[in-house]
């Protein structure tokens, strides 16, 4: 009997998230000699109730390919989660998005203002890395030092200019373009801004439960279509989505004149990639060892998640 049966996956997703949550909670300052006024800032952002998709991502990813155990895996989904949230925290400030709401309530900036935005992020960055480096504390082989540091490796590289940061400048340069966006730039933007961290969730996963070299790249091949159809969604929701189950305004997209895959190719044709991506990374997951019914529900899930 799979987990899916007795529970909507909605039930269960909303429970993992409660755990991590909770995880991040206790990962996060409080109470330590530094300005309160930042580590409120980096508590009100971290802990604002997000769907906690990327380190759930790691730790299923994980769990498929054998791991067990929580202390190699818990201190990388809080890394992902605070490097997601500073993207997030940074993203919404007034020389970005300059958007007021997300997750439900208020952005950081429209809170603690923008210096404090920007140090909060910068503050949840560093966090990342140095809750990461935690695990060295628990490896006793060299193979565990090689694997913490491959995932290392796979973090850094994919959050910058390799990867996250990478696909923002690329996207925020195509807000300057009048001409219709390329397939290829559109696909640039959509592999990095969006993909690159659920790229790095997976294949950290699947780097600190051992996987081998060829199921690490289908993994990761497996992510690309998760995190293209991903954010292929997003862009449906922002025409067709619901502005209380989303969190934040909808059609901010069309308002600031912004190039989406749906104001290019439109919501029918984007329905269907989104389909044909979702498809081919269920069938890539299939073709691999391990208990992969829950990442497969995660990726149907997602096809029509609607927030
Ligand atoms: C500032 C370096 C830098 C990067 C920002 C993440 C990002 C890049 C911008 C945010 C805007 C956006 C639409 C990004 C695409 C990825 C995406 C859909 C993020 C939202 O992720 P969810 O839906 O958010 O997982 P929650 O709130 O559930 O965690």
């Amino acid at each position: 009997m799979t987990e899916t049966t007795d529970k909507s996956f909605q039930e269960i997703m909303k429970e993992k998230a409660a755990a991590i949550d909770e995880m991040l909670s206790a990962y996060i300052y409080h109470g330590q000699a530094v300005p309160d006024t930042i580590t409120e800032a980096m508590r009100y952002s971290l802990l604002a109730g997000g769907k906690r998709l990327r380190p759930i991502l790691m730790q299923e990813t994980y769990r498929m390919f054998g791991g067990s155990g929580t202390q190699f895996i818990e201190p990388f989904m809080a890394a992902m989660e605070m490097i997601h949230t500073y993207s997030l925290v940074h993203d919404d400030l007034p020389a970005m998005d300059n958007d007021e709401y997300r997750r439900g309530r208020k952005t950081t900036w429209a809170v603690y203002g923008d210096a404090m935005g920007i140090l909060a992020g910068d503050a949840l960055l560093n966090a990342a890395y140095e809750t990461a480096l935690e695990v060295l504390g628990v490896c006793e082989t060299p193979e565990q030092y090689r694997r913490v540091g491959w995932a290392l490796k796979v973090l850094a590289h994919n959050a910058g200019i390799h990867g996250m940061v990478g696909g923002q400048v690329a996207d925020i340069e195509a807000e300057q373009q009048t001409e219709p966006l390329t397939a290829e730039q559109i696909d640039y933007i959509h592999r990095n801004k969006t993909g690159a961290l659920i790229e790095a969730s997976m294949t950290i996963g699947a780097i600190l439960a051992g996987a081998s070299t060829e199921q690490g790249t289908e993994i990761t091949r497996c992510a690309l279509d998760i995190g293209i159809a991903f954010q292929i969604q997003d862009d449906i929701l922002d025409v067709v989505g619901d502005s209380a189950e989303l969190g934040k305004p909808v059609g901010s997209d069309a308002a600031n004149g912004k190039q989406t895959y749906v104001t290019i190719h439109g919501l029918e044709h984007s329905r269907a990639e989104v389909e044909r991506l979702s498809n081919e990374a269920i069938a890539i997951l299939q073709k691999l060892p391990g208990d992969h019914s829950f990442l497969e529900s995660l990726v149907r899930y997602l096809i029509d998640r609607r927030s």
